[in-house]
């Protein structure tokens, strides 16, 4: 079904001669599921491993089970943005071994493209057959040829609601066609600074749902975009309570009723709302013109002390059970085509989990940005959050 779904959205984008490639090391690995090649002996890394990813993001226990089957101790810790985990990369010695960045932003992109990841070597990743070829052509946008992004998960950024809140904030004002305008027109902010509306704090996404909105290339490279952004950002901002990229408790508290926020993380909200007894009703929203898509994968640091041992955690994530445990319990998509069978019912009927074909078709697909425009945005982002 995502195979399906990921190809008609992105035919247009898609690259040939992907798919070939990636499937042709999953062939001996069933043949010889521990060997690898010789160059590789086994077991002579220290049995520790260092991840580093983003917070509320995988399933309570996972690593506690990796670390009972392999006696790999793993070090865990977490960055809350692509921005934070690009300054990390770049000051380089991180110490980490499997970094997990984002298409969102053009960062993955341009971390593959500045050599900061190591090839992946496949035949210590039999599960790598797992992957849904449609998702890997798409991640290839940001990784030509697969040879370094794994995914972990993906998902978009989008509008979250506590549609209890929102209704009775808005009085007689219906919900706006355009979910977006909840959030970026003055019309509706005015109102919704009731109960508070938050933002994600993260310059690239922000201001690429900004472009976006005002119909402009949310990867846009030109200044007198941003400036429109800008513009139209700065007659909503005294309406925002919150820049925070750790929202699932604000949400889910009723600290924030309107959000541009991950899909998977309101989500978690939705979830963790109902577990407090709260009777709000909680929902992602996909707004009429689209949504931010992002493929977060895990990558192998250039100077990883462990590859073997990373290589092991990627392929133990990439069991189809281990997947389908990521979307059960975190709501967010996964890119294994063999897990789609072990997900709970309730979760493949979430539009915002198993998103259909047509709205696939709207999302804004990975693409970069150039240093100028970086500089342009976070400039413009840096004002914005100010300005109050
Ligand atoms: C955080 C999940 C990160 C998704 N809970 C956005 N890259």
């Amino acid at each position: 079904m995502n195979k399906y779904l990921w190809s008609f959205a992105f035919s247009v984008v898609a690259l040939a001669a992907c798919g070939k490639k990636e499937e042709a090391p999953a062939a001996p690995a069933a043949a010889a599921p521990v060997a690898s090649a010789p160059a590789a002996p086994a077991n002579t890394e220290e049995k520790v491993l260092n991840i580093y990813n983003w917070p509320d993001y995988i399933p309570e226990g996972m690593v506690a089970d990796f670390e009972k089957e392999t006696g790999i101790k793993v070090n865990y810790d977490t960055f809350e943005t692509n921005e934070a985990l690009q300054a990390k990369l770049v000051a380089g010695n991180t110490g980490y071994d499997i970094v997990v960045p984002g298409t969102a932003g053009g960062y993955s992109p341009m971390q593959v493209a500045a050599g900061l990841f190591q090839p992946l070597k496949k035949d210590q990743i039999p599960n790598w057959a797992n992957l849904d070829p449609a998702v890997m052509q798409v991640l290839a946008k940001a990784d030509p040829d697969n040879k370094h992004l794994v995914p972990w998960a993906w998902g978009f950024t989008t509008v979250g609601i506590n549609r209890t809140k929102v209704e009775k904030a808005l009085g007689k004002t219906p919900l706006p066609e355009n979910a977006w305008d909840l959030v970026f027109k003055p019309e509706y902010t005015s109102k919704l600074k009731s109960c508070g509306i938050a933002y994600l704090d993260t310059p690239s996404e922000i201001m690429s749902v900004a472009l976006h909105y005002i119909g402009k290339n949310a990867y846009s490279n030109e200044a007198a975009d941003y400036k429109e952004a800008t513009a139209m950002l700065g007659k909503v901002r005294k309406d925002i309570r919150l820049f925070s990229s750790t929202m699932i408790d604000d949400i889910a508290g009723g600290k924030a009723c309107a959000v541009i926020g991950w899909s998977g993380d309101i989500n978690q909200a939705a979830a963790r709302a109902k577990e407090n007894g709260s009777k709000d009703v909680i929902e992602a929203l996909l707004p009429s013109t689209g949504a931010l898509l992002f493929i977060d994968s895990m990558a192998i640091t250039k100077d990883a002390k462990h590859p073997n041992n990373a290589a092991k955690f990627i392929d133990y994530y990439l069991r189809a059970e281990s997947a389908a445990r990521m979307t059960n319990d975190m709501g967010y998509p996964n890119a294994n085509k063999a897990a789609t069978a072990k997900v709970n019912p309730e979760i493949t009927a979430n539009k915002t989990i198993f998103v259909d074909a047509d709205y696939m078709g709207k999302m804004i697909p990975p693409s970069s940005f150039s240093n100028e425009a970086r500089e342009a945005l976070a400039a413009a982002y840096n004002a914005f959050k100010k300005g109050k």
